[in-house]
């Protein structure tokens, strides 16, 4: 077997609106082999839950047993547990397991039906003790306040009901805001209690989808198998869900969620940032033309003159080495020659300076997002670049709506210290089909052999530093560029 393994560990649904059946399909979906422990049968439709059968703690632990030896899972996912002895008999398991583990604690199905045997404290007693071997907990607002002991009213109660229950030993925990019918965006909050943020798409209030909570909780654990970043899988799994929700029938009734594949479209990408939603974030102004072509980053003013009068029309100004008044005359020097060449100049990092010389726009990095006063960029009527190297990134770019968005580091680079894996040029293809109303530029280790495999992907601009730096005629290798880009 040479899929990547998942496992969920769930009850079974017989209509297979949710549960294990659902959780299955979500890991096909994602390209992975699914194996499943079921914890119960239950008798259910999308309007009741007529009978329901726990699994005895031996049936769980044979079925354990041998998937273990022949289908060791690259990451689980635990559903409805049951029972007390159940979750006993989970929690000895999750002691000798090292992966991934996603927890979505259900307590009752979505028509309703309570989906655990005995007295409640009981089995939230028994829950609490396996918080600890958790990666992710992904309670729903009436789950989250069940297991916080909060009421959830508002934004804030949320982020307090997070913060209590990861106190309770999870490694991390996302409460879906999905049964906040007030507000129109669907917003989840996610922390692991040094980091944190939320996750906006628009709420389709006029669908009601059964499931949609086993489904994120299995797309979450599918991309953690897949190997990505837990935020990543939040974010990819998170698409999947709007995605799923919107191509749903509208109906009052209780209908089917749509699993789609990868998801890949910007209508589904959510917006990431530090505070809840309020309103639709207003967009930077596009650039223009849309077509940014070659985009050379360079470190001073001299390279820029020799760029523009190379013919380039698109250019980066990226002075790692220079500070006060150095920094100011490369700046300005590097304004007027944008302005004498009718050409476009963004400045990286140092938009304040950017604001005050009027250059066309600023370029940020990630980092610098945390500190840039992004209101002010937008005010001063500057464009805006913004670096990303992965879903977290690109959403939290997407939260910023910016003229444009870099996507790097298509290929190894030297010239910049990259924490990141070369995201290879099919990543690169699926950016351009799922961003598909930004302008994208292309970055890292691009060269003239790399180039029009690049261009054929329909990025907007490529931008480069060594290719044109480190040349032996930086002019002539410049036009060459140049004439590739007008040809294509
Ligand atoms: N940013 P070269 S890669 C400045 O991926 C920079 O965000 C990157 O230089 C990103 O063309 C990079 O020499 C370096 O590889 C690009």
């Amino acid at each position: 077997m040479n899929k990547p393994i998942a496992w969920t560990i769930a009850g079974s649904d017989s209509s297979s609106g949710a549960g294990l059946q659902t959780d299955l399909l979500t890991f096909h979906r994602f390209g992975l082999h699914g194996c499943s422990v079921m914890t119960a049968s239950t008798a259910q439709n999308s309007h009741r839950v007529s009978d329901i059968q726990y699994a005895s703690p031996e049936h769980l632990k044979a079925q354990l047993s041998v998937l273990k030896h022949e289908c060791r899972p690259n990451a689980i996912k635990i559903g409805m547990l049951g029972t007390p002895k159940n979750i006993d008999m989970i929690r000895e398991f999750l002691h000798a397991y090292s992966g991934y583990i996603v927890f979505d604690p259900v307590f009752s199905a979505s028509c309703g039906g309570g989906l655990i045997a005995g007295p409640a404290r009981a089995y939230l007693d028994g829950l609490f003790q396996i918080f600890p071997y958790l990666h992710l907990l992904t309670p729903n607002i009436p789950e989250a306040e069940c297991l916080s002991g909060f009421m959830i009213r508002s934004f804030e109660d949320m982020e307090a009901a997070a913060h209590k229950i990861l106190s309770r030993g999870a490694g991390s925990v996302c409460i879906k805001g999905g049964h906040f019918i007030s507000d129109k965006w669907s917003q989840d909050y996610w922390t692991n209690g040094k980091e944190s943020f939320w996750l906006a798409t628009p709420r389709y209030s006029d669908r009601n989808c059964r499931g949609t909570g086993c489904v994120f909780s299995s797309a979450v654990t599918a991309c953690l198998a897949l190997n990505y970043s837990l935020k990543d899988a939040l974010v990819i799994a998170k698409m999947y869900i709007s995605n799923g929700i919107r191509l749903s029938t509208i109906s009052r009734e209780p209908t089917w969620f749509v699993h789609g594949s990868w998801p890949e479209d910007q209508d589904d990408l959510p917006f990431l940032s530090a505070s809840p939603l309020m309103e639709h974030p207003r967009s930077f102004l596009p650039c223009d033309p849309e077509t940014l072509g070659l985009y050379p980053v360079v470190d001073s003013a001299e390279w820029i003159g020799l760029l523009l009068s190379a013919g380039v029309k698109t250019v980066q100004l990226r002075c790692k080495d220079k500070q006060g008044v150095h920094l100011q005359n490369e700046i300005r020097h590097a304004v007027a020659l944008a302005r004498q060449y009718e050409a476009r100049l963004y400045i990286n990092d140092f938009w304040e300076d950017a604001i005050a010389h009027q250059a066309y726009g600023v370029h940020l990095g990630q980092e610098d997002l945390n500190t840039a006063d992004i209101d002010r960029i937008f005010s001063a009527g500057l464009r805006l670049g913004i670096s990303t190297h992965c879903y977290y990134e690109v959403a939290r770019a997407h939260a910023v709506q910016p003229s444009y968005i870099a996507c790097g580091p298509i290929y190894p680079t030297t010239a910049k210290m990259m924490p990141f894996a070369p995201q290879g040029i099919e990543q690169l293809k699926r950016w351009r089909r799922t961003l598909r109303r930004y302008p994208l530029v292309a970055i890292g280790g691009i060269n003239e052999e790399r180039m029009s495999e690049v261009l054929n992907t329909g990025v907007n601009g490529i931008a480069m530093i060594s290719a044109i730096t480190q040349a032996e005629n930086p002019e002539r290798k410049t036009q060459q560029l140049l004439s590739m880009v007008g040809k294509h």
